[in-house]
């Protein structure tokens, strides 16, 4: 028998409200910061909260909060994620975090609560960093984790601000909300297998970061070019993404590169310039830092072979986040002894844990996919997680 099949109906019903809004082909979603399909689930927000009566603010970084108030006290619980995707990304990644904060609202009042400090639902911006580049790009601006200057800098991949986005630049840092906040509560879709019951509690965020590769050679022709006059920075770019992936196997670290821009990137011509980027995460950060300056110390190397030259500029890094103990625990005993689990997925939470007492409730993901159309949660763990939100919610805002 479902759990409770109202909240599962519930939920099912608000869920199909959002799964059409920039949904691919190939069944991932293409909800890039304010784009038309995440300007339209920004929309969403503003319509869900209203129904709610529950004014919406927003900080001037794009970020945009809804507060159930509570007895006309300030502070309270902050709860939420984020509405944008990768490219093709999952449908559960960001927005589970903030139809949950509204259907435990909803929960919460139809069981009669009322609470003494309020409750307030954030969605944050940028937080994938898929169109401007930085990770929890909101986030960070709302905390000063960035300078505003430098994010209104920021550019897409057809050349726009965020600047020319906002028609301004950000505000910056809002220590004024932040302070406001006693806590900050994300729930998330597990990006993993390790969860094997429907919520959990998160421990930690492995620190990680992604570094661009710029690598310059000698743009040529294909088929007059003698092997042994070439200087093609595709060879060199190719043995990095190797040497990334033994570095990190032999540390049981983690080495993505799944982005390359390639100039001038025609069939007969060897290219001129290469550019990649390079994700990498490790448990602790000496790892990542040997593991990031290994890999950069081979391809320099063979760049030199190569005949190219090459040169790594970090982009956006997270240090290690440990989560408040002291939270984690109280909340996974409050919801019956679930697991604590570290990830390797950053979120605003890690962002916000800096400032704030923050903890993450995961919700079981059976295929463990994530970034990609297959990502998955059965409608009942969703639930779960909404009744899971629900009570800590209620724990943190009830005095
Ligand atoms: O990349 C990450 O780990 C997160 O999903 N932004
Ligand atoms: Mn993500
Ligand atoms: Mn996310
Ligand atoms: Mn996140």
């Amino acid at each position: 028998m479902s759990r409770d099949s109202a909240l599962v109906h519930t939920f099912r019903e608000v869920w199909a409200e959002l799964s059409g809004i920039g949904r691919a082909p190939d069944g991932g979603y293409l909800r890039f910061a304010w784009s038309p399909a995440e300007i339209a689930l920004r929309d969403w927000f503003k319509a869900a909260a209203a129904a709610r009566g529950m004014p919406v603010t927003h900080d001037g970084n794009g970020n945009l909060f809804a507060t159930w108030s509570g007895n006309g006290r300030s502070g309270g619980v902050l709860t939420g994620s984020h509405f944008d995707s990768v490219p093709h990304g999952g449908a559960f990644d960001g927005p589970l975090g903030i139809v949950s904060a509204f259907l435990a609202v909803d929960l919460l009042r139809e069981r009669g609560f009322r609470p003494a400090r309020p409750i307030t639902v954030a969605a944050f911006a940028e937080e994938e960093g898929s169109r401007f580049g930085v990770a929890c790009l909101g986030s960070r601006l709302l905390t000063g984790a960035i300078d505003p200057s430098r994010a209104a800098s920021l550019t897409d991949r057809d050349g726009l601000s965020l600047g020319d986005v906002f028609g301004a630049a950000p505000a910056g840092a809002r220590p004024d909300l932040v302070a406001g906040f006693d806590a900050y509560i994300e729930l998330h879709v597990e990006q993993g297998r390790a969860l094997t019951t429907p919520v959990g509690v998160a421990s930690a965020i492995w620190p990680h970061g992604r570094w661009r590769f710029d690598v310059e050679g000698e743009g040529n022709h294909a088929g007059t070019t003698l092997m042994s006059d070439r200087r093609d920075p595709m060879l060199t770019y190719a043995f990095t993404v190797l040497a990334a992936n033994k570095e990190a196997r032999l540390r049981d670290a983690h080495a993505t590169v799944g982005r390359v821009e390639v100039t001038p990137n025609a069939t007969n011509a060897i290219p001129a310039a290469v550019r990649g980027w390079l994700d990498a995460r490790a448990a602790d950060g000496a790892t990542l830092d040997e593991l990031v300056e290994a890999v950069a110390k081979k391809a320099t190397e063979r760049a030199g072979r190569d005949g190219t030259a090459i040169r790594f500029t970090a982009e956006s890094t997270t240090p290690e986040v440990r989560f408040d103990e002291g939270l984690a625990g109280r909340l996974a005993a409050l919801l019956g002894d679930v697991p604590i689990l570290p990830t390797g997925a950053g979120h605003d939470a890690g962002v916000l844990s800096a400032h704030l007492p923050t903890a993450m409730l995961f919700v079981r993901n059976p295929t463990g996919v994530s970034h990609a159309p297959t990502e998955a949660a059965t409608d009942d763990d969703c639930a779960a997680g909404i009744e899971a939100l629900a009570r800590v919610l209620e724990e943190l805002s009830a005095r």
